[in-house]
C-alpha cells in the first residue's frame, strides 16, 4: 500500500492564545493533483467534470475504477489529522447508475484493531452532496481515510472535506502555579497551556505541553510525565468530604459527578482504577517538535446525567501537571489553581469555573471572607497542652484552613474539616502563663475571617521539673476529702478549674492536709500544691 504523506500542520496550529478547528480540504482536484491512492483496479486520475450540475460545477473532480465493488480510494495522514472539533466529512459523489458511497477510516497508533464506517446510498447520474457525521467518533489519530463504491461502476469525487465546527476562539489559561517543582527552570523545560470550551454535550479540553524530556517509566503513572485532570460537575467541594479522604480511592471517586483523570504522553486513555467506564471520552495525543498536546472530550451526561450546561453554571475544575525528566523520578508539580500537592485529596480546592457565552468560562475570584469561628473554647488538658475547639466558620465557597494565634502571634495552620461541625487543634508545650488564642477562618482564595478569642487560661508547669517524690495527694477521683501527706511543709494547695482558673486556695503550713471537696461541682480540675522545696502540680477528677 503506497503511504501518502502529506502535513496538514496548518489545522492543528494554535496561533497566540487563540484555536479553532479549520476545514480540511482533502482533495478539489482543480490544481489536476490527488493524493489519494488506490486498493485495488486503476490508480484514481484527475479527470475534467464529466456532468457539471448544481451541486458541483468545478472544472476538475477525481475518477476511480475498481472494477470491483467495495473497492476504495484512500489518503494516509502519518499522526491523523481529526481533532475533537471536526465533526463531519462532506463529498460531492458522482456514480453512473447510482450506488452507494462508504466512508472508511483506520489504522490508529493508539488503537489499531479500531475502525469506523459510514455508508450512504447514492442517487445515480447525477452529482450528489454528500455528507458522513464523524461527530461520535472516539478515536481521532485514524491513518487511513478511504471512499469505498459499493458497486463495480466508475465513481467520481469531488470538493472532499472534513468539516470543523464553528469555534469561537477561546482563550488559553496556564496551569503554572508551582507547589512542589524544584526542577522547572523555564518554560521549555516545562510549561502547560490549556484551552477548555463547552456546549450542552460536551467539555472539549485542549492541553499543550511542552517538556524537553519525555520519561514514562520506570515508576508509578503519577510519578512520570503526566497530567491528571479534575471535574466536579456540580461544584460541590465538600460533597461527601473529601477533602480529608485518607484512603485510596477517594470515596468521592464514583459519586457526586466528580472526577481524577489521568493521561499520559504517548499513551492511551487512562481512567483510574478502571472505575470510569461509564464515562465517554474522546482522546487523542499528539507529538509536537517542543512537546505534545492532547485532545479531549467528555460527554457531559456521561459525566453526569442531571447537569445540563448552560451560562452561568460553574464547575469545580483543576489540572495538576507534572514534569518528570530524570530516572528515578524526580516530580515536579504545577496546579491551575490548587495550591495544595494533595489536590487528590481535596476538591475543595479546585478552581470554581463560571461558563460563559460563545463555549467560554471565567475562572470565579472571591472577595468574600468567611464568617468568624464561633465558640472558640480553650481547655487544658495537662500541665502544658491546650485543647482549643470552635464551630466550624461557613463561606461562599468552601473554608480553607484556620489560622491559630497566641496572642497576636500566629502559631499553627489547620486544614478545615468539613466533616465536622466543630474543628479543634491540641496546643502543646505551653509554658507558665495566662493565654488567650484566638482563631481566623481563611478561604481558598486568602480571604481571612474577623478573629475570634478563646476565654484565657493559666498554665502551671514549673512543678513537673521538681515533682517531689515525698508528696502524695489522694484518692484520685475524689468524692468529699482530699488527702495531702508530704514530707516537708506544704504552704499552699491552690485548686484550679479546666479552663485553668483559680477557684479555690487553701493556706495549710503542715505536712499533712484534709481538704474538704464535697461541694464542688464534679469534673477535672488541677491541685497545685505549693511545698518548702517544690511545687507539685496533679489533675484530679471530683466524682
Ligand atoms: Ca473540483
Ligand atoms: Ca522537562
Ligand atoms: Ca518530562
Ligand atoms: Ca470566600
Amino acid at each position: 500500500m503506497k503511504k501518502t504523506l502529506q502535513f496538514l500542520a496548518c489545522a492543528l496550529m494554535f496561533t497566540g492564545s487563540s484555536y479553532a478547528a479549520s476545514d480540511i480540504i482533502l482533495g478539489d482536484f482543480e490544481d489536476n493533483n490527488s493524493s489519494f491512492y488506490k486498493w485495488s483496479g486503476d490508480n484514481p486520475v484527475v479527470v475534467d467534470n464529466p456532468n457539471p450540475d448544481s451541486v458541483n460545477s468545478s472544472s476538475k473532480v477525481l475518477l476511480y475504477n475498481a472494477h470491483q465493488a467495495w473497492g476504495g480510494v484512500a489518503r494516509w495522514f502519518n499522526n491523523g489529522i481529526l481533532t475533537p472539533d471536526h465533526i463531519k466529512i462532506e463529498a460531492d459523489v458522482y456514480i453512473p447508475g447510482g450506488g452507494g458511497i462508504q466512508l472508511y477510516m483506520d489504522n490508529s497508533p493508539t488503537n489499531s484493531s479500531s475502525k469506523f464506517t459510514q455508508f450512504k446510498n447514492v442517487t445515480g447520474d447525477s452529482w450528489q452532496h454528500v455528507v458522513f457525521d464523524i461527530s461520535s467518533l472516539t478515536l481521532f489519530d485514524y491513518r487511513q481515510i478511504a471512499f469505498q463504491n459499493s458497486v463495480d461502476t466508475a465513481l467520481y469525487l469531488d470538493n472532499i472535506k472534513i468539516v470543523a465546527k464553528v469555534v469561537i476562539p477561546a482563550d488559553t489559561f496556564v496551569v503554572a502555579k508551582k507547589l512542589d517543582a524544584p526542577g522547572i527552570t523555564d518554560d521549555n523545560d516545562y510549561s502547560v497551556k490549556g484551552i477548555l470550551t463547552w456546549d450542552t454535550d460536551s467539555l472539549y479540553l485542549t492541553l499543550m505541553v511542552k517538556d524537553d524530556t519525555i520519561v514514562l517509566e520506570p515508576g508509578n503513572p503519577w510519578d512520570v510525565d503526566n497530567i491528571e485532570i479534575y471535574l466536579d460537575m456540580k461544584n460541590l467541594k465538600t460533597a461527601d468530604c473529601p477533602r480529608n479522604n485518607t484512603s485510596w480511592p477517594p470515596s468521592w471517586q464514583s459519586n457526586y459527578g466528580m472526577y481524577q483523570f489521568r493521561v499520559s504522553p504517548q499513551k492511551t486513555w487512562e481512567s483510574l482504577n478502571g472505575s470510569y467506564s461509564n464515562v465517554k471520552v474522546n482522546y487523542r495525543y499528539e507529538a509536537t517538535a517542543d512537546g505534545y498536546n492532547f485532545y479531549i472530550n467528555f460527554a457531559v451526561k456521561s459525566l453526569d446525567s442531571t447537569v445540563n450546561l448552560a451560562v452561568g453554571d460553574s464547575i469545580g475544575f483543576d489540572i495538576l501537571a507534572s514534569d518528570d525528566d530524570t530516572n528515578p523520578a524526580v516530580r515536579n508539580q504545577v496546579s491551575y489553581h490548587s495550591p495544595v500537592t494533595t489536590i487528590y485529596r481535596d476538591a475543595a480546592s479546585w478552581a470554581t469555573i463560571v461558563l460563559t457565552e460563545n463555549g467560554k468560562f471565567v475562572k470565579a475570584e472571591d472577595n468574600i471572607a468567611p464568617t468568624a469561628p464561633g465558640n472558640v473554647t480553650a481547655e487544658i488538658v495537662n500541665t502544658t497542652n491546650v485543647k482549643l475547639t470552635w464551630d466550624v466558620s461557613t463561606d461562599n465557597i468552601v473554608v480553607q484552613s484556620y489560622v491559630i494565634f497566641n496572642g497576636n502571634t500566629p502559631i499553627d495552620t489547620v486544614v478545615a474539616d468539613c466533616s465536622k461541625a466543630k474543628n479543634s487543634v491540641t496546643i502543646r508545650n505551653l509554658t507558665d502563663g495566662t493565654y488567650t488564642f484566638k482563631v481566623k477562618a481563611v478561604d481558598l482564595y486568602g480571604n481571612a475571617s474577623a478573629s475570634a478569642s478563646s476565654n484565657t487560661v493559666t498554665i502551671i508547669t514549673d512543678a513537673v521539673a521538681h515533682v517531689s517524690t515525698g508528696l502524695s495527694i489522694y484518692p484520685n477521683p475524689v468524692a468529699d476529702v482530699l488527702n495531702i501527706r508530704s514530707s516537708d511543709n506544704v504552704r499552699q494547695i491552690t485548686l484550679y478549674n479546666i479552663t485553668g482558673q483559680a477557684c479555690r486556695v487553701f493556706m495549710i503550713n503542715s505536712n499533712n492536709a484534709n481538704i474538704d471537696l464535697s461541694n464542688l461541682n464534679p469534673g477535672i480540675y488541677f491541685i497545685k500544691a505549693e511545698t518548702d522545696n517544690s511545687n507539685v502540680i496533679q489533675r484530679i477528677m471530683k466524682k
